[in-house]
């Protein structure tokens, strides 16, 4: 960071977070202004390609004009109801994202770890309406290097110190096993108390790690078997990120549950929602849980819009496609640096060497200088993520930069 020259601009912006903001991140040293389709500009008005895409939120690219127009018309028009009235844009919002992707019923939310929290209460329900478990004893199966979000119930099944120590006390039920591990899944089952298996079907705070091929399949066949409810958090992996619309489509599975967030607004607000069929959404009854902000009509039309650009603008494709392009070019450069490249679709992460006694920060700030802004994750990971939008000539572009910088350092 110390090698940066950083301007009075840029330098007032950082010092205003540092002292009035608290520390609970370490942002790169770069102060962003404005956003359109693949670029941020900085305040000083330098251009970058973002390769974080707000983590898979702004898969729709920034500031999207169709998106951004809708947003700005219901905003004028009506913005909130709550839950207490209807609202003339939710029914039609429901029925839409249903008819998406194949499920009797919605319930929307806001932000991603409180779809993350619907769908374990919706389990909870279920188990005991349904599946018959005893009262407060069901427990969920949940996986090692898993990231769901950061409310006291989510981390309590982290594996992740940073996430979790000094926060407790934690909430009992779950069971941790290893990811990508069917032979401790099947293990895991034969406690008669499971009622359901949360997972990614691609990690990705963990460093973007993809599980074998065949594994989300056989652990959904596995959960069937159980009479346990496969719950999918595609909240970063899903809408088009990983190529198709959804990453448990690679292997043609429908999670009992789907819970989608980030992306479902195109990055202009957040928008969650939870996914199911009758049989467990109708086990919650009217107020028995919700949210001010939960369904307001200005999301409603914010979500049906960046569905239809995923749709209309063959997103999931131009992923898989520009997806394998990168990852070619990646597994080009220097080994000594680059030690591994691993991804699907536009979902991608490096794991990079010390060099020359520089680490994945000090990689990520060269391609900061060089016009690509990107963050390290874990120190030694770097996700490499645009928006979908991305031409081939873009990523061409983007591809030089990175090699560039790998033969500068
Ligand atoms: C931060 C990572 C990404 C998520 C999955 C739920 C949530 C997330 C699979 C919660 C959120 C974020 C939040 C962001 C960093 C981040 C992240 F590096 F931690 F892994 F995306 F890559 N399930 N992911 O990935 O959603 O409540 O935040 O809307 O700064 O914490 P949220």
């Amino acid at each position: 960071m110390e090698s940066t020259i950083i301007s009075t601009n840029t330098q007032q912006s950082i010092e205003l977070e540092n002292k009035y903001g608290a520390h609970n991140y370490h942002p790169l040293p770069v102060v962003l202004s404005r956003g359109e389709g693949v670029y941020v500009w900085d305040v000083e008005g330098k251009r970058y390609y973002d390769f974080l895409s707000a983590y898979s939120a702004v898969n729709q690219g920034h500031c999207h004009p169709k998106i951004v127009q809708v947003m700005i018309e219901q905003a004028q028009k009506f913005t909130l109801s709550s839950r207490a009235f209807y609202n003339e844009e939710l029914g039609k919002y429901e029925k839409y994202i249903t008819d998406f992707f194949g499920y009797d019923k919605v319930l929307p939310m806001n932000t991603g770890v409180e779809a993350v929290e619907t769908a374990i209460k919706l389990c909870r329900k279920w188990a005991y309406e349904v599946k018959g478990i005893s009262s407060n004893k069901a427990k969920i199966i949940v996986v090692e290097g898993n990231f769901h979000g950061r409310t006291i119930g989510v981390i309590s099944f982290s594996s992740d110190p940073d996430s979790t120590s000094g926060f407790g006390p934690y909430m009992p039920g779950y069971i941790t096993i290893p990811y990508d591990d069917l032979n401790a899944l099947a293990e895991a089952l034969k406690d008669k108390d499971v009622a359901g298996f949360l997972v990614e079907p691609i990690q990705g705070e963990a460093g973007v790690y993809v599980p074998k091929d065949g594994y989300l399949s056989a652990a959904y066949a596995l959960c069937k078997e159980a009479n346990v409810l496969f719950i999918g958090d595609e909240i970063q992996t899903g809408l088009a990120r990983t190529g198709k619309m959804l990453a448990c489509d690679h292997e043609n599975v429908r999670p009992d549950i789907l819970i989608l967030g980030k992306a479902l607004s195109g990055g202009t607000m957040p928008v969650s929602a939870v996914l199911a069929d009758d049989a467990i959404m109708l086990t919650i009854k009217p107020g028995q849980h919700g949210s001010t902000f939960g369904g307001n009509p200005l999301a409603c039309k914010v979500a049906i819009a960046s569905l239809n650009v995923l749709e209309e603008e063959k997103l999931a494709d131009n992923a898989q496609r520009l997806g394998e392009i990168l990852r070619t070019e990646l597994r080009k450069l220097n080994p000594a640096l680059i030690q591994l490249v691993r991804g699907k679709g536009l979902l991608n992460a490096i794991v990079v060497n010390t060099y020359n006694g520089k680490d994945a920060w000090d990689f990520c700030i060269a391609l900061k200088e060089n016009g690509l802004l990107a963050k390290p994750t874990h120190g030694d990971k770097i996700r490499f993520a645009p928006p979908l939008i991305i031409t081939e000539e873009q990523l061409w572009e983007c591809i030089n930069i990175i090699k560039k910088t790998v033969d500068a350092f």
